[in-house]
């Protein structure tokens, strides 16, 4: 199969923030079928939960990467989620902290709503540390159905600052 040009999303709050997006990324370049094309800038922000921004959490880390893949979308979420548990990730609650959250953004141009899988990411369009870091690592992205990455982090620009 021909790869496919995909984008993943990295963050956490908890632990060594930093080192886990690294260690991460370097799980995923081990990964037989995946090759990482470009790394993103790291942005911070404050905590987005269920009931809406909350400074009391720890801040977040997040970065995204451009990868390409010859694994289908189940197979890339299986990669995903065990690079996650090997990480220390225990999932509490919906939108809880954690150290590590890896999320499918876009898996070439495919748009799917499945059980295990959506994508695009149907939050992706409105999240400032995943649109923000994005458009600076690629300013011509397209997400799928919202159009160009970059006027989309325009919007939201003041939500993060990245991290030197
Ligand atoms: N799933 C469906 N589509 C996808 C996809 N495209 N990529 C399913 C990855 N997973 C996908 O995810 C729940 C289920 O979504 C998975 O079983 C998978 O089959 P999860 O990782 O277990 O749970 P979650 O991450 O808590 O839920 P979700 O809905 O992915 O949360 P979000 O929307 O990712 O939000 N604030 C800041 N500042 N920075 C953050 O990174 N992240 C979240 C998590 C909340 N607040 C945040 C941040
Ligand atoms: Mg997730």
């Amino acid at each position: 199969m021909a790869a496919v040009r995909a984008v993943l999303a990295l963050g956490g709050n908890l632990g060594d923030r930093k080192a886990n997006i690294r260690s991460a990324i370097r799980a995923l370049k081990e990964t037989e079928g995946i090759k990482v094309v470009k790394k993103s800038p790291l942005v911070e922000s404050f905590a987005v939960t269920a009931a809406g921004v909350d400074q009391s959490r720890p801040n977040y880390l997040n970065g995204v990467v451009e990868i390409d893949t010859e694994l289908k979308p189940g197979a890339l979420l299986d990669v995903v989620r065990a690079i996650e548990k090997d990480h220390g990730r225990i999932r509490l609650e919906r939108w809880g902290s954690r150290t590590l959250d890896i999320d499918i953004i876009t898996y070439g141009s495919l748009i799917k709503d499945g059980k295990r899988l959506t994508l695009p990411h149907p939050r992706a369009f409105e999240r400032a540390f995943v649109t923000v870091p994005w458009s600076l690592m690629n300013p011509d992205a397209v997400l799928p159905g919202h159009g160009s990455v970059a006027a989309l982090a325009a919007e939201v620009r003041d939500q993060v600052w990245v991290v030197k």
